[in-house]
């Protein structure tokens, strides 16, 4: 790769989103010229201008120096740059439907990328795959488009990514990343040109790096899971859940993770069915699917019964959700739990407000610009979010905005359930009911 060496490299990464666009600019900041190709116009032309359109900590000033220095551009038209580009990479959505996955984007991306696949050309996918797919429909097709042969004339590999919304940057640098190659010229190619971003680099084969991705998203979703179904155990044995778990991880091998509202964002939702897409004798994963599924109705169910121990009822209330965020620290609502909790009290008959910091999504409920604003008048505050503002929230403001007997549904477990329980809130946290008084 004299290319690389010499800063001579072409990159096409293809799918600018969450994914694609930190990691372009990490390869532009490295010195390789990039290309960032989308579909989506808007974001081609605010890249263009220097802004950062998916609100990546750190990534506004990046993107405008590498726009301005001339190692970084946007397009919408990969065809156009594909003869020039030495480097393919392939980060576009892999959706499910329903328990499908529905790899439209991923195909499509490929039929285009083959068309300025040349000889010594690299092709490198980054989007979660079922088992099986790189090796399969994306190898046939690249090679049937180019008439060329994978390993022999092309570089083919899978370089899933581990970063997080919030920490990309960060990540992408930090986080061990897997190479998967078709054949070791593959391996070898696709693992000199992370180890230009990536401090470190594990080289494997595809189809291992295709499943230890989905392994790690589905033990995360598994594990959340059995702390969900723990939350619930809790609820009935009147028992605190977090402290039970602070306990139990005390024993060295134990580390269970933190019981929510829901499980939501781009990848736990939908890898656990990409792993098992072919496999139909799992039990587990999908259950813990299906359990992780189930916890944005159930904090309907603790609105229901925390308004109803003060005499009001979801009908008629008023109710103020805070975070429509997948997750504390970002502004990505995809497929975000707090959609189902919303949807659900208008059904229900309330009116409900909705605040967060990052994120405009409202998902159907009356938008409020300050968390004052939204609590004003409210019945119940349902926390939805663990942004790092929520955490530190003044429950005295709350007390004063909020209706008489006011309650709290604490959905992430981040308000101090003594203080408010002082200031005259009922409080009810997922895994600690009100229903039941302590009885241990
Ligand atoms: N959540 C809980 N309890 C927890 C942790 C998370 O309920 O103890 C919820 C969050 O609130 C959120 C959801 O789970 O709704 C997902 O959040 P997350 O932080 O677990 O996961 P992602 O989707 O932001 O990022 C994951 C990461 N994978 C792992 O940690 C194994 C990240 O490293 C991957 O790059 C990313 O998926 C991905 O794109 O695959």
């Amino acid at each position: 790769m004299a290319k690389l060496t010499k800063n001579e490299l072409v990159l096409a990464v293809v799918g600018s989103g969450h994914v694609g666009l930190p990691m372009a600019v990490s390869f532009a900041k490295a010195g390789c010229r990039v290309y960032a190709v989308d579909t989506d116009r808007t974001l081609v032309d605010q890249v263009n201008s220097g802004s950062d359109p998916i609100g990546e900590p750190g990534l506004q000033e990046e993107i405008a120096r590498n726009i301005s220095s001339g190692r970084l551009k946007a397009t919408a038209d990969l065809r156009q740059i594909s003869e020039e580009s030495d480097v393919f990479i392939i980060s576009v959505p892999t959706p499910t439907r329903g328990r499908q996955p529905d790899l439209t984007f991923l195909i499509k991306a490929i039929e285009e990328t083959s068309v300025g696949l040349k000889r010594g050309k690299t092709v490198v996918i980054v989007s979660s795959v079922p088992p099986g797919t790189v090796n399969g429909p994306v190898r046939s097709l690249l090679e049937q488009r180019s008439g060329l042969k994978a390993e022999e004339d092309f570089y083919l590999a899978y370089v899933p990514e581990r970063i997080t919304p919030g920490n990309a940057l960060r990540d992408i640098l930090e986080n061990p990343r897997l190479v998967g190659g078709v054949g070791p010229s593959s391996a070898e190619h696709a693992c000199q040109l992370f180890q230009k971003i990536c401090k470190k680099v594990t080289v494997t084969s595809v189809e291992r790096a295709e499943v230890s991705k989905l392994a790690e998203n589905t033990f995360r979703d598994v594990n959340i899971a059995f702390a969900n179904e723990l939350a619930l155990l809790c609820e009935t044995l009147g028992v605190d859940v977090m402290e039970i778990i602070e306990l139990a991880n005390t024993h060295p091998r134990v580390k269970i993770h933190k019981p929510g509202g829901g499980v939501g964002g781009p990848c736990l939702p939908k890898d656990p069915w990409l792993l098992i897409h072919s496999y139909d004798r799992a039990r587990i994963i999908p259950t813990a699917r299906i359990v992780n599924d189930g916890m944005p109705e159930h904090i309907v169910s603790l609105v229901e019964r925390a308004l109803k121990s003060v005499g009001k009822t979801v009908s008629g209330s008023a109710t103020s959700v805070i975070g429509t965020a997948y997750k504390g620290g970002t502004s990505d609502s995809r497929l975000s739990p707090s959609k189902t909790v919303i949807e659900g009290l208008m059904k229900r008959g309330s009116r409900v407000i909705v605040y967060d910091p990052y994120s405009s999504e409202s998902f159907g409920g009356h938008q409020a610009d300050s968390l004052e604003e939204c609590l004003i008048g409210s019945d119940c505050l349902v926390v939805m979010t663990d942004h790092q503002q929520f955490v530190g929230i003044d429950l005295r403001m709350c007390r004063k905005v909020m209706s008489k007997r006011p309650v709290i549904v604490d959905g992430r477990r981040i308000i101090n359930s003594e203080d408010a329980k002082k200031l005259g809130f009922v409080y009810c946290g997922i895994g600690c009911s009100i229903d039941q008084a302590q009885r241990w």
